[in-house]
């Protein structure tokens, strides 16, 4: 996979993505990640990238020359995802992840200041994609997250160990179980019995109602998603959940 990305900070880029299972995901020659500097691609002496709004308002948009030229000398092969980055974008979920895991080069534009010139986006984007309810000061961070996410899913990504984890579809939508680890008893807290019990159905039956309870708790929203059992559905009603009517 090759992965680009165009922003007026590419040095942001290579301190967190060579760190890690990204990092070593790179170097095993599962994916690049080259970071361009939207600067590159201006003429002028100031480098200038940006330029106020038509029309009056605060801040600054990004133009759209430095934009076109830089997916220019990119050139990814036709009908690979180019993705700007902004807060009016559609909230990337697991979903999008698999979906851009199969792509064989994505480009991510980064917004900063208060976006990009209308041409641009509906020129060069293919989709437009958020993390979440919350100001940012740019798309660089949710860039990031976005290829993390991405790259832990391609084949070879996750050591062996990782790999088990990697299959989050066993959890079917369900937040996680509380974990445990050595000592079983700390500043007078126990593990929980079942754990130490050496009973692996037990485990497995006490995990899936500790996740179903997290869950109903935490995040209600996702069980209406979730991939429930019918011993789950009765395990829910018990504390008191009842399916939403479509
Ligand atoms: C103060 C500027 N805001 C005026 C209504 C709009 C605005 C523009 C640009 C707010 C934040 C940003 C910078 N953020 C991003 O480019 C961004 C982002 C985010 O802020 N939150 C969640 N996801 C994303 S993706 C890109």
């Amino acid at each position: 996979m090759d992965i680009h990305v165009i922003s007026i900070f590419p040095e942001m880029f290579a301190p967190v993505l060579d760190a890690g299972i990204v990092g070593r995901a790179q170097r095993a020659g599962l994916a690049t990640i080259q970071a361009h500097d939207l600067r590159d691609h201006t003429h002028d002496r100031h480098r200038t990238v940006d330029d106020a709004p038509f029309g009056g308002g605060p801040g600054m948009v990004i133009r759209p020359e430095p934009l076109f030229e830089a997916m220019d000398a990119i050139a990814p092969p036709p009908g690979s995802p180019v993705i700007v980055l902004t807060p009016q974008g559609k909230r990337f979920d697991q979903r999008d992840a698999e979906r851009l895991a199969t792509a064989s080069t994505i480009v991510f534009i980064c917004g900063r200041y208060e976006g990009i010139d209308e041409r641009a986006r509906r020129g060069l984007a293919t989709e437009e994609l958020s993390v979440g309810d919350y100001v940012l000061t740019g798309g660089e961070l949710p860039t990031m997250v976005m290829i993390d996410s991405i790259i832990r899913l391609l084949p070879g990504a996750l050591g062996h160990g990782e790999e088990a984890i990697a299959d989050d579809s066993h959890t079917s939508g369900l937040l996680q179980y509380p974990q445990y680890t050595r000592p079983s008893e700390y500043r007078g807290e126990s593990a929980p019995d079942v754990l130490l019990s050496g009973d692996h159905a037990a485990v497995d039956k006490w995990r899936r109602n500790q996740a179903l309870r997290r869950t109903l708790e935490r995040r209600p929203g996702l069980l209406a998603q979730a991939d429930l059992s019918k011993q789950d559905l009765k395990d829910l009603a018990a504390l008191g959940w009842t399916p939403p009517v479509e």
